[in-house]
């Protein structure tokens, strides 16, 4: 008897996962509980071992990375969530016009990017052999819409193949608001992919609960709209990515809920349309400069166990994708055995969050994201924007499948593109540069 109450413990004790590696390697779905069992438990590296069994089902050692630029067009925002350190209210003197150009009395660390600046920083790293433009910013009071579906149409016409990943759905959801007479999401979307809009990106999601949603990003559209915006992409054929943003005043229940939603939304989209999440991005929290910077932030093991958890919890989304820029290369490649089979990319410049001494030119060779890799036993593959093999020579790209092929020319000389007050763009970008130390 004394015997068997011990079992009884141990099998419920947060250590005993055996329960969990069972329907793991069944492929059924981790619940609620499941996840919350995951995060206690000290046995990291059996939910290291488990997200790897659901990583290499999927894509074996393949380790995806791609050669992007990110464009952050403007700092300005009507929204003022706690945990944002980038966004800057927009002043009463400043008095913008829809073209984007400001008056001389704006502070100093604000800034907007004109057409002709996001195209002309496009320019550059297409030519230099990007093959994928990542564009998002604050909810600017005063920009048009013409401005977005102008931008998108500047830089098909100036990078015929470079896929525009663009606008999250908090952003959508304002260009609804900014129409007259109102757009529809539908008629938002559909005038973006028209312009060029190739995917979207997945952030704005934060945690999906009320009760974070109110102290963490009170007036920002909750998760009804988000996973609206989202639902009506995949319906229109249009692929879309997505985050959470963890590690402030959420508790673990609240992120396992979170990714119970993703992959109940997944599971529809999969059944019905035309379009579904190419990847989850989880987003650790960096309070540097924010409402919440008196928080601590994730440590690295938590880091760790919520991209492992990530890849548990939604088998039935592709891509685990560690963003270096917020977890850090040197925890994003440890990550790649823990579930983890993307590392994004190249990105150049970031502006939404930066980690105590970075500026925001934040970049990472390719050779360094492939050493990185290689490093942690993973066979690193270019994709491009929707998970498609590039074939890469020293003067061309192509996508696989794809009949066309891109020339570029690792050897041309940037120039400097940022304008208002936003620091002064770095004179060279590294695409495929020489190797140098990792992290
Ligand atoms: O929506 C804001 C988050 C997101 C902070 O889809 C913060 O491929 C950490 O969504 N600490 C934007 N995170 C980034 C994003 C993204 C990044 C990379 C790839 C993809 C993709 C999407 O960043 C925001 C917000 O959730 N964020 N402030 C902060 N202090």
């Amino acid at each position: 008897m004394i015997e068997m109450n011990r079992a009884a413990t141990i099998n419920n004790s947060p250590d005993d996962l055996a329960e969990i590696r069972r329907k793991v390697e069944g492929g059924e779905p981790l619940t609620l509980e499941d996840g919350v069992k995951l995060y206690d438990s000290s046995d990291i590296h059996t939910l290291g071992e488990l997200a790897n069994i659901v990583r290499e089902k999927k894509h074996g050692r393949t380790t995806y990375y791609n050669t992007n630029l990110h464009i952050n067009y403007t700092n300005f925002c009507v929204l003022r969530c706690k945990f944002c350190s980038f966004y800057r209210p927009y002043p009463k003197s400043a008095e913008g016009d829809e073209s984007g150009q400001l008056s001389s009395n704006t502070p100093p660390d604000t800034y907007e990017l004109s057409i002709e600046d996001v195209v002309a920083r496009a320019k550059v790293a297409y030519s230099r052999g990007a093959t994928e433009v990542h564009i998002v910013g604050g909810l600017h009071p005063k920009l048009s819409f013409s401005y977005y579906t102008d931008m998108c149409r500047a830089i098909r016409e100036a990078c015929p193949h470079m896929h525009i990943k663009a606008f999250t759905a908090i952003e959508i959801i304002h260009f609804t608001r900014i129409t007259k007479p109102r757009l529809s999401i539908e008629q938002v979307l559909t005038q973006l992919r028209e312009a060029g809009l190739g995917s979207m990106p997945g952030g704005g999601a934060e945690i999906f609960d009320d009760r974070v949603h109110d102290e963490a990003f009170k007036n920002k559209v909750g998760e009804v709209e988000w996973f609206e915006v989202h639902r009506i992409a995949h319906e229109l054929g249009i692929y879309t990515n997505a985050t959470m943003l963890y590690g402030h005043v959420e508790s673990k229940a609240e992120r396992i809920g979170h990714l119970i939603k993703l992959r109940e939304h997944q599971a529809e989209s999969l059944a019905s349309r035309k379009a579904c999440f190419n990847t989850i991005i989880p987003l650790s929290f960096i309070p540097d400069d924010s409402e919440l910077s008196h928080l601590p932030g994730p440590t690295g093991l938590d880091d760790l166990r919520t991209l492992a958890i990530a890849r548990l919890m939604c088998q039935n989304i592709d891509h685990i994708k560690a963003f270096w820029i917020m977890q850090t290369p040197k925890l994003a490649q440890v990550s790649l055995n823990w579930g983890v089979d993307d590392l994004d990319g190249t990105v150049v410049y970031y502006d939404i969050t930066k980690r105590e001494g970075d500026g925001t030119h934040q970049e990472m060779t390719v050779d360094r994201l492939k050493r990185l890799i290689v490093e942690a036993g993973g066979l690193p593959v270019e994709r491009d924007t929707l998970y498609r093999r590039v074939n890469r020579t020293s003067d061309s790209w192509r996508v696989e499948g794809e009949s066309w092929t891109v020339g570029y020319d690792a050897s041309i000389l940037e120039p400097s593109h940022t304008k208002g007050g936003a620091e002064s763009a770095s004179t060279f970008v590294q695409l495929g540069s020489p190797s140098e130390d990792v992290g």
